[in-house]
């Protein structure tokens, strides 16, 4: 786990090195992230020499409303430089769960850090803000997350809003929002924002936009919600491995039911993949080896904004935008196979799979580029 001001200078590589990981983890890393990236593979190179010769960015990492589900996701990845690139690499100035200073040294070391680095580091966000009755219903020292927020933000180079809450507001501003919560995007107006919505996030998502920051000194394309298309740009249902199913108009009924077991559709149990724009089905959870529809539970859309309202969960949609009907299971099923989209949704499909086999490829061949890419 990062340890407080450790990594103070030094590239990506030095700290790699020093925490007692190989070259070959690192080329494997550089290769898997580059593939999950959604970079061609000729650019594992670039991403490799990023990470030897740029020093690394400071992060500050501040948390609000929310329960830290994203830190758990973050430093669990199966990958164990995902974390670590973070935590001990890119270096952590300061975040309140997860450093190993506390009180008032704590916040001297993230003063410290703010000032020296004025204008260069990343606001990671967790957690949404509570405006209501000035504040007063998410206060840390004394001092309200809005007052928190908009000082962390003023010397940031870019805000990284990590779940859902600090994207979107979250569960704390689900109807009737008692705390006036609201997210990052409606406080700070003057600083490039991403969002990486998921409650929590895929963990190597979250590295993989700081490797992106890294590698290309610029934030990624985003989609209309500050999304970065490349996680954020295809349906759960584009790449779902039920979707064959979907398409045949074979749904589960039940969840205790064996064709919910044999992988039928979850779509009339409340499945929100039709709707929810998120990596899960592409990429998979933990190294790929699953997701919430891969588990037997349908998506309840947690990578899009107010989806806590978005329910009852459970209850199958009525209304599927892009397709645009409104009708049972059974006719989107008959209907998807019979127009146009059909074509449009199997092209999406067999590109999400090709990605899903390349990912795979990165992780099993990473060694074989020790010998192939020059670094
Ligand atoms: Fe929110 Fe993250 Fe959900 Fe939890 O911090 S996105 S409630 S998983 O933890 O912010
Ligand atoms: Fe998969 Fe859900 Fe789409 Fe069915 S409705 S194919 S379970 S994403
Ligand atoms: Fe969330 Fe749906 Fe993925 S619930 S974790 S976006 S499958």
């Amino acid at each position: 786990m990062g340890t407080l001001l450790k990594t103070k200078n030094g590239t990506y590589y030095d700290h790699i090195s020093e925490q007692g990981y190989s070259r070959r983890d690192f080329v494997k890393f550089a290769t898997f992230m580059t593939a999950f990236m959604g970079l061609e593979h000729s650019m594992v190179g670039q991403v490799m020499k990023a990470m030897e010769t740029k020093k690394r960015i400071p992060v500050i990492w501040e948390h609000f409303q929310e329960c830290t589900g994203c830190s758990e996701s973050f430093i669990r990845s199966d990958h164990p430089l995902v974390a670590d690139v973070i935590l001990d690499n890119i270096s952590l100035d300061y975040t309140d769960t997860l450093m190993a200073a506390a009180g008032h040294n704590a916040e001297e070391a993230k003063q410290k850090s703010m000032k020296e680095n004025y204008g260069n580091y990343i606001l990671v966000v967790e957690g949404a803000i509570p405006t209501k009755d000035g504040g007063v219903y998410c206060t840390i020292a004394g001092r309200t997350a809005v007052e928190i927020l908009k000082e962390s933000a003023a010397g940031a180079a870019a805000i990284l809003n990590f779940g859902s809450c600090s994207s979107f507001g979250g569960v704390q501003a689900a109807h009737p929002n008692p705390t006036g919560s609201v997210p990052v995007g409606d406080i700070i107006k003057d600083k490039p924002i991403i969002n990486i919505p998921g409650c929590p996030p895929i963990s190597e998502v979250m590295t993989g936009i700081v490797l992106y920051y890294v590698t290309f000194g610029t934030i990624p394309e985003l989609d209309s919600f500050n999304r970065p298309k490349q996680f954020y740009g295809k349906r759960i249902h584009d790449s779902c491995y039920r979707r064959p199913y979907f398409d045949a108009g074979l749904f589960a009924e039940t969840f205790d039911s064996e064709e919910a077991k044999e992988g039928h559709c979850l779509y009339k149990l409340g499945c929100r993949g039709p709707v929810t724009y998120n990596a899960c089905s592409t990429t998979g959870w933990n190294n790929g080896v699953s997701f919430p529809i891969k588990s037997g539970y349908p998506c309840i859309g947690c990578s899009e904004p107010g989806f806590w309202d978005n329910g009852p969960f459970m209850e199958r949609l009525t209304n599927v935008n892009g397709i645009g009907i409104e009708a049972t299971a059974d006719k989107i099923g008959k209907i998807v196979l019979g127009t146009a989209v059909a074509g449009v949704a199997v092209h999406a499909v067999a590109t999400n799979l090709t990605k899903r086999k390349e990912l795979k490829e990165a992780n099993d061949c990473g060694e074989d580029n020790l010998n192939n890419i020059k670094s």
